[in-house]
């Protein structure tokens, strides 16, 4: 008996299959009712009684590493390419997760929409830029501050190039290749040498807007920015402009906005002012259209620029700018894809 059991045991160690089906015919040949193994158990019935423990212990050593042997095969099958088994059809698909909107995609995506109302369209250019496309053309002195090392990245020096500070870059670019008029918004990111900290970046990301045609005035300008406002925010908000200084506009202000957290009445946000500022802005000064090729006497035009992180914080509260960057699924999950 202990003989026939050592048999089939070298005979299992031997076994190979091809397929699904030759695995089922040896499970069949050695594990059914009648097969090999379960053939031994009958035999077990004659045994006499001093050598049953012996031999019972060597049918069930057997039965488990047919058992596994014939588990093996199979699964060595199922790794397999090609080979249909375990691939059930009818499991329900799972879940696809879509992804979220960056908010401040979700933001520039909304002012572009606003001014595009208006009859604005989007201009884009190089975020690496030369000096007279920053600074030159847009009437920065020589000796302006924001030439300086500390607040611009310089990629080379003489013939300078470097990371623009501002996207008003692309709008001087628009100027010198077209003539009035011209009325477009320019997103992108920009860059400042700046050290980082919870309310500072080195880079963010702005829309400037630019409107130049004949008799382009300041009431333009106000109504432009009254319709913003009142279209990004709600519809009673409320503008302020205070005078201001920018090396491309004169006249120039600042913009602020009552405070759409606390509706006017004060807050931490608001430093209890009711207001806060969200955008600089001015009538496009002479010297900029003329140095782009506009003729400062047939046209005029108005320009605006705002941090589009800024507007984000004021919409959805975002305590550190550093998040906006960070990629944090768990801060990107809370902003719901808009389609
Ligand atoms: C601002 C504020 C004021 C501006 C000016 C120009 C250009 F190209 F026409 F000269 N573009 N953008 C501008 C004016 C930007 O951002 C705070």
């Amino acid at each position: 008996m202990l003989n026939k059991i050592k048999s089939l045991r070298e005979e299992v160690a031997t076994l190979t299959a091809s397929n699904a089906e030759e695995v089922e015919q040896l499970r069949i040949k050695y594990l059914s009712k009648k097969g090999a193994v379960s053939m031994l158990m009958n035999d077990f019935r004659n045994v006499p009684a001093e050598e049953k423990r012996a031999v019972g212990q060597a049918i069930n050593e057997l039965k488990n590493f047919t058992t596994d042997r014939i588990n093996e095969l199979r699964e060595a099958l199922d790794s397999n390419d090609g080979d249909m088994d375990g691939l059930d059809l009818t499991r329900t698909a799972s879940e696809i997760r879509l992804g979220t909107r960056h908010p401040l995609s979700l933001v520039r995506e909304e002012i572009i929409s606003i001014f595009s109302r208006l009859g604005f369209t989007v201009a884009e250019g190089p975020e690496i830029e030369d000096d007279w496309h920053v600074f030159g053309a847009l009437n920065f002195a020589e000796d302006h501050p924001a030439r300086d090392m500390q607040d611009t990245f310089f990629i080379q020096r003489s013939p300078d190039v470097l990371l623009r500070t501002h996207t008003s870059s692309v709008q001087s670019r628009v100027m010198e290749r077209t003539q009035p008029p011209i009325r477009i918004v320019c997103p992108g990111r920009v860059y400042r040498n700046e050290a980082i900290s919870a309310r500072a970046h080195c880079f963010f990301h702005q829309v400037e807007a630019l409107y130049i045609d004949k008799n382009v005035s300041f009431a333009d300008l106000k109504q432009t920015l009254l319709y913003f406002a009142r279209e990004m925010f709600d519809s009673n908000t409320k503008i302020r402009l205070r005078p201001s200084y920018f090396p491309f506009t004169e006249p120039s202000a600042e913009m602020d906005i009552s405070c759409n957290i606390c509706g006017g009445k004060g807050c931490s946000f608001c430093k209890h002012t009711g207001w806060v500022e969200i955008l600089g802005c001015g009538m496009v000064d002479p010297n900029v259209l003329e140095a782009c090729g506009i003729d400062s006497k047939v046209y005029s035009g108005f320009a605006l620029g705002m941090g589009i992180e800024r507007i984000t914080n004021l919409k959805y509260q975002v305590k550190d700018l550093r998040m906006f960057s960070e990629n944090d699924v768990r801060f990107l999950d809370e902003f719901t894809a808009a389609h």
